[in-house]
């Protein structure tokens, strides 16, 4: 019959082994040899019953003491192997995420002159303090027009070769936006000066020849407060013009134009020495002060706000600055031209890192 002493050598020797077992299956082991059904503490619970009656209580909880200590240190060391397991499994596994990018499949794609352009231009008017807003391609007459200075029966119009769907019922009509201002409209609608944002998109005009293309981008300007001036907008597009070209110095040249929603209106020149073609102008965008007729259709005061505009096609831009000849290629989804004129996934425009390397 089993004694106190065998117990607490029993134990001891169970104990000895679970801190001796180096992984989870050889503890494993261990627990089936001590708890299992034909384990050593439970063969000493079967034999209760041959106990004399007397005995049975006391030896029953010493044999239960020796199963809770053992459950306990089992769960210990269960919990210590498998914490030092998953250290292993991570200092194996490890991947090393400084190696380069490996020159694969994913690195033939090329981004899009123009999407390579408006990246630029993001990043440079960002810098300035300008936001990114958008708005949907398809828009009313009345985002697109009157708002802007232009009342149905404007000559301005016309000039717009809009693309109309069918007239609705109450004889409306929705169009697609010929340029993107209608998004300056919806921002002053919407938003309490200051305002200081880029509006990219597609833009439309039923128009297509060498230098036309139907559908094609532009990026419009506007910063909206109550001091705000034309040294601004000189200055803003002067930053921008050097930023873009990527040269210390632009010469500029304002020349007065007329555009219905901004008044004085002017289209601007840069002298082509920034695009190593000196002695030549090109024009490059339109601006003005926008129109107080603009800002009161909005809801704001013009008494109060004033402020400047300006918009540009941004393929023009890119045709200028990478030299690109012909305006229909961007849109022919010619995938030798992608090839030989976009630009790598890993050419992220940068202020920091130089716009393009
Ligand atoms: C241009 C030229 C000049 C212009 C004006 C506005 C608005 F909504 F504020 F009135 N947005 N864009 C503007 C002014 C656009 O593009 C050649």
């Amino acid at each position: 019959m089993s004694s106190g002493t065998d117990l607490t050598h029993l134990e001891h020797d169970v104990l000895e082994e679970i801190a001796a077992a180096t992984d989870l299956a050889a503890l494993d082991v261990v627990r089936v040899a001590a708890l299992g059904k034909k384990g050593r503490v439970s063969e000493l619970m079967a034999q209760l019953g041959k106990l004399p009656p007397d005995e049975r209580k006391a030896f029953g909880a010493s044999v239960n003491a020796v199963k809770a200590k053992v459950s306990d240190a089992l769960d210990e060391r269960r919990s210590m192997l498998e914490a030092a397991a998953l250290t292993t499994r991570l200092t194996h596994e490890r991947e090393d995420i400084t190696l380069p990018v490996r020159a694969g499949v994913a690195l033939q794609g090329r981004i899009h002159p123009v999407s390579q352009v408006l990246d630029e231009c993001i990043e440079i008017f960002a810098d300035l303090g300008f936001e990114v807003a958008e708005g949907p391609d398809i828009e009313t007459d009345d985002l697109n027009f009157t708002k802007l200075n232009m009342p149905a029966e404007h000559p301005a119009r016309q000039e717009h070769d809009t693309f109309y769907f069918n007239p609705k019922p109450d004889g409306s009509r929705l169009l697609l936006r010929t340029h993107t201002s209608p998004v300056q409209i919806r921002t002053m609608q919407t938003k309490t000066p200051p305002i200081r944002i880029i509006a990219p998109g597609r833009v439309y005009r039923c128009d297509s020849d060498q230098t036309h293309t139907p559908m094609f981008h532009q990026i419009e300007g506007l910063v909206i407060d109550e001091t705000t001036h034309m040294g601004h907008l000189k200055w803003v597009l002067e930053e921008f013009a050097k930023a873009f070209f990527e040269v210390d110095n632009v010469t500029m040249r304002f020349r007065a134009s007329h555009f219905p929603f901004t008044e004085p209106s002017m289209e601007v020149d840069i002298d082509a020495s920034a695009i190593g073609k000196p002695g030549q102008w090109l024009e490059i965008l339109g601006c003005g002060m926008v129109h107080p007729n603009v800002i009161a259709n909005c809801g704001l005061d013009p008494e109060k706000y004033q402020g400047f505009a300006f918009g540009m096609g941004l393929d023009r831009i890119a045709m200028l600055k990478y030299g690109l000849p012909d305006l229909r290629a961007f849109f022919s989804a010619d995938l030798r031209w992608l090839r030989h004129y976009g630009f790598s996934l890993l050419d992220q425009p940068t202020l920091g890192g130089g716009l393009s390397s």
